[in-house]
Parts: C-alpha cells; structure tokens; sequence
C-alpha cells in the first residue's frame, strides 16, 4: 500500500495536481491517487480518512478549489498529515481555494503550499521531505535532488 495518497475534489484538479506527482516520481516514492470530494462525494471523504491510518497512508496530499474544505476536513478526521494545494479556480483565480484551505482555525493542522501547479509540485517535495525523516535512503535521494537543482542553475545571464 503506497505511503502518500493524493485526494483531489474533482477530476477537473488533475491537470494540476499531476504536478504533485513529478517529485515522487523523481525520488522513487509511491502513491495512489483518488478523486474525493467533500460535498459531493461527504461519505466516501469520511471513508477515506478514517481508514487511512489502516490502509498505511503516512501523508495525504489533498487539493481542491473554490470554497475548498476538503484538505481541512480530511485532517479533522485522522492525524496523518495533510499536506494542501488550493487549486486555481475560474472565478477568483484560487485566492478563494488559498484563504479556504490556509485559514484553519487552530487545533487542526493543514500544510498549506502556493495556488496551482507550483503548490502541487510543493506538496509532492513536501510528502517526501515527511517521509525521510524516519527514512534514511529517501533522506539520500532529497539531498541529491536539491544538490542537482542547485547546479542546475547557471550563473551567467544569457
Ligand atoms: C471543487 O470544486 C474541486 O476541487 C474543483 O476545484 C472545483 C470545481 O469542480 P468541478 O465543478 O470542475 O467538478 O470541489
């Protein structure tokens, strides 16, 4: 059973939260994906979130949009960490998906990273960076990652 579960609140946050899987992809970590919507789909959040301790889900990565309760109700329910991405809406641009989500009053914690496709690929590094804590080999590959990134980038302006 894969470690990282991705939740998203409709098939239409695919395009943006595929980003979340490039860096587990890159660092050989699993995950599984599911469409789970808060308001449309309330019993199979439920489900979801009160199993995933069971189902040996360590991180969840949970994005939605609009008024976007779904990364906060899915941390009311376990104590796994959720991990957020307010995905950009058509109406106001995510800034309704990013005060939504980043709000949480206090008592229940939501990782909440950047709108859009930035804050996927966030929240899939930061899936990652949880899981290496008590995970040597994954420790090694995040430091060879960030390592390449940085020679990456030259210093000459072209
Ligand atoms: C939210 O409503 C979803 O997370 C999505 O971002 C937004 C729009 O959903 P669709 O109407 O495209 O299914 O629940």
């Amino acid at each position: 059973m894969a470690k990282v579960h991705i939740i998203m609140g409709s098939q239409s946050d695919w395009p943006t939260m595929q980003f979340a899987t490039k860096p587990l992809d890159d660092l050989g970590v699993e995950y599984e994906t599911s469409v789970v919507s808060a308001h449309r789909t309330p019993d199979r959040l439920v489900e979801f979130a009160k199993s995933a301790e069971d189902n040996g889900i360590e991180v969840i990565i949970a994005g939605a949009g609009g008024a976007a309760h779904l990364p906060g109700m899915a941390a009311a329910m376990t104590w796994i960490p959720v991990v957020a991405v307010p995905v950009k809406s058509a109406s106001l641009n995510g800034l309704d998906s990013l005060l939504s989500i980043v709000q949480m009053p206090k008592g229940v914690a939501v990782a909440t990273q950047a709108i859009g496709n930035s804050g996927a690929f966030n929240a899939g590094l930061m899936a990652a960076q949880i899981l290496a804590v008590s995970d040597t080999e994954l420790r090694n590959k995040l430091k060879d990652w960030r390592l390449a990134q940085t020679e990456s980038v030259p210093t000459a302006v072209e």
